[in-house]
């Protein structure tokens, strides 16, 4: 592990994973596993800045973790924790906010879109989160945060964060890069292709989930919203179009150029077929070893307390350096 670069990621376990997780986030760090230091985490604290039901949290938590191993990431190779297992992510949090300004927070376009569903009880958490993501990446030293552009805006206040601490104190932190993906970066809700699928959108038509059966993926896809245009072309008088060249594109790691060279000619009944075989058979496998995983409670304990060991060992060394610099008084 010495010398090579290290790389932080976390996805919350607030609800069922969308196909634009998995093509956003996940299938970038299994291609990016060998070359790096992964730390792959299933951000629970995360999760409760909105309200979750207790037994979904814990199914959830478990299930994320089951398709981050399904997916192909090797936790022989890589450190994957769950993030509460590790209080030093919470302390480390609680002291960069004392150093992040009411300003910066509100001023976050996931802030104002999340709060303004919120109406008059907006949890102080969901102002703050972006601060406990800081501390995710900071504390580990990291180089490299492969996300989906809509993370974009909060890993620079992450490495806002960082440089602040860094300059007022002495360096302390790494500032890290986000690393967005080419094809998968914002995959669109299928019903309106202009608004990033997610798993909170209130069509089901809009989004993909990872463990969707095969016959409802294709049914999605068959409904997809299109246009009249009839040629599949990449571009942006053609949202619904282009998002579906994108996901092909993220699937199959062609390019657009190379999809649009090969639909010449063919209408959008076969193109959207396609899709969907695509999805199918990346997903399929995936599912089948999900279903395997969550039912081996014992293997994924295992794998999740080796983790949070070597995540504690590597944050905690950051965290000692941070409470020295700020004037605690060691423990010893
Ligand atoms: P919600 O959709 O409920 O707002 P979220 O999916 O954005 O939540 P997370 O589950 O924490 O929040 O996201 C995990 C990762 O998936 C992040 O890296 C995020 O950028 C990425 N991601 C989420 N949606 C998409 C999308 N539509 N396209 C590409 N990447 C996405
Ligand atoms: N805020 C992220 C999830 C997240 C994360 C992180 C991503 C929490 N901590 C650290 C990368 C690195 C989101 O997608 N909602």
């Amino acid at each position: 592990m010495e010398g090579k670069k290290v790389i932080f990621s976390g996805i919350q376990p607030s609800g069922d994973l969308t196909l634009g997780n998995y093509l956003g986030a996940i299938k970038n760090w299994v291609r990016l596993q060998e070359q790096y230091d992964c730390y792959f985490c299933v951000v629970d604290l995360h999760a409760i800045t909105v309200r979750q039901e207790p037994k979904d949290l814990r199914r959830r938590t478990l299930e994320l973790l089951s398709i981050y191993i399904a997916s192909g990431i090797d936790p022989e190779k890589n450190t994957m924790f769950i993030q509460s297992h590790v209080p030093q992510h919470s302390e480390a949090a609680w002291l960069l906010n004392c150093n992040t300004y009411m300003g910066e927070l509100s001023r976050m376009t996931q802030f104002k879109d999340k709060s303004a569903k919120s109406g008059n009880s907006i949890a102080a958490g969901l102002l703050n989160y972006p601060v406990l993501m800081a501390a995710d990446i900071l504390l580990y030293q990291a180089d490299l945060v492969p996300v989906g552009r809509d993370q974009k805006q909060h890993l620079e206040l992450t490495r806002d964060l960082g440089e602040r601490f860094n300059n007022l104190y002495s360096p302390t932190f790494k500032i890290p890069e986000a690393y967005i993906p080419k094809a998968g970066a914002k995959i669109m809700d299928l019903q309106e292709p202009t608004k990033k699928m997610s798993k909170s959108s209130e069509n089901a038509n809009g989004f993909i989930l990872i463990m969707d059966p095969p016959n409802v993926i294709r049914k999605k896809i068959s409904r997809a919203v299109t246009d009249t245009i009839g040629v599949v072309k990449y571009s942006d008088e053609q949202p619904g179009i282009k998002n579906l060249i994108n996901i092909l594109s993220a699937i199959k790691s062609i390019s657009p150029e190379q999809i649009e060279e090969q639909y010449d000619g063919i209408g959008y009944a076969k193109f959207k077929s396609d899709v969907a075989d695509a999805i199918v058979e990346e997903l399929e496998p995936i599912q089948s070893k999900v279903k395997q995983l969550v039912s081996d409670k014992k293997y994924l304990a295992e794998v999740y307390k080796q983790g949070a060991e070597k995540a504690k060992y590597v944050a905690n060394k950051t965290l000692r350096k941070m409470k020295k610099k700020i004037g605690f008084i060691p423990e010893n």
